[in-house]
């Protein structure tokens, strides 16, 4: 079944369909506020109720049958260069492990149809006041969605672009909240030494937030540490990453395709050179 945007998404609380509804103004300046109070804005109960279920139904058979397990010991930044970074901070710590999906084997489902709608694009640029943003040109790293059973966990890590967009689809039973220290770093100034402090667990500016599905949220992920808990119980963490980018051809390199996804290329694709069969 194929559902139109405005049966997913409730856009008579969110109209961003409408840059010109009086209210879009206030949507706009409020989580403007959010994002500068707080490095986060968060668009609660954006998914009518039952869309998220219903996502997330049409994502389990697609987990079971293509997922790549992410499973990995790694560092904060999820990097084996070590050239500039302390010792201390690049040994390999820290434990991820997931099933991830990736946009190519994403067509026809309903979180895709989000991440195409123009006007999320449209209006998360408005609210972060950028210039311009498009849909991540890599066809597999645009939208990503990650499933985490019982015991997985996403540790510490930066991401490497500015921001990040996720929507919840599944709740777990319990653990799997989502944890953010706030600016630990900038593009100039790396803060070793707060980075060292945050993982021996010395950093008292912790924020939570608790998963609850259907919620969407963007927060600046390049600058601020986040993890998500290991996830407690049998119903899986179902979470979409959403990408959106100021440059319009950002791709990922093979090397990290193949740690983050198991694959070179896209499925259904098969360029020379390229290790997919
Ligand atoms: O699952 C989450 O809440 C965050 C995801 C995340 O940080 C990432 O995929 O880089
Ligand atoms: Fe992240």
């Amino acid at each position: 079944m194929t559902f139109k945007i405005e049966d997913i998404l409730d856009l008579e609380a969110y109209p961003l369909d409408q840059p010109d509804h009086l209210f879009s103004d206030e949507l706009v300046s409020e989580k403007q506020r959010n994002w500068q109070a707080e490095g986060a804005f968060l668009l609660s109960a954006f998914l009518r109720p039952g869309m998220a279920d219903r996502a997330a139904e049409e994502l389990t058979g697609l987990m079971n049958a293509d997922a790549f397990r992410h499973d990995e010991r790694h560092n904060i930044y999820f990097s084996d260069d070590s050239r500039e970074i302390p010792s201390a901070l690049t040994s390999n710590q820290l434990r991820t492990s997931n099933w991830t999906l990736t946009c190519d084997q994403l067509g026809g489902t309903i979180i895709r149809t989000i991440y195409e709608w123009p006007p999320l694009c449209e209006f998360i640029r408005r609210v972060l006041a950028l210039p311009s943003l498009h849909r991540m040109a890599d066809p597999m790293a645009c939208l990503n969605v990650m499933s985490y059973g019982d015991g997985d966990c996403l540790d510490w890590h930066f991401d490497r672009a500015e921001f990040a967009v996720t929507l919840l689809l599944q709740a777990p039973e319990s653990g799997g909240q989502f944890e953010y220290r706030r600016a630990l770093r900038t593009r100039d100034n790396p803060n070793y030494d707060g980075v060292q402090m945050l993982l021996k667990g010395k950093d008292r500016n912790i924020r939570t937030i608790e998963p609850t599905a259907g919620n969407l949220s963007v927060f600046a992920g390049y600058g601020s540490a986040h993890r998500v808990s290991p996830i407690v119980g049998s119903r899986p963490r179902m979470m979409a990453v959403l990408s959106f980018m100021e440059e319009p051809d950002f791709q990922y390199g093979p090397e990290d395709r193949m740690r983050f996804y198991g694959r070179s290329s896209p499925q259904g694709s098969n360029p020379e050179g390229a290790g997919t069969p």
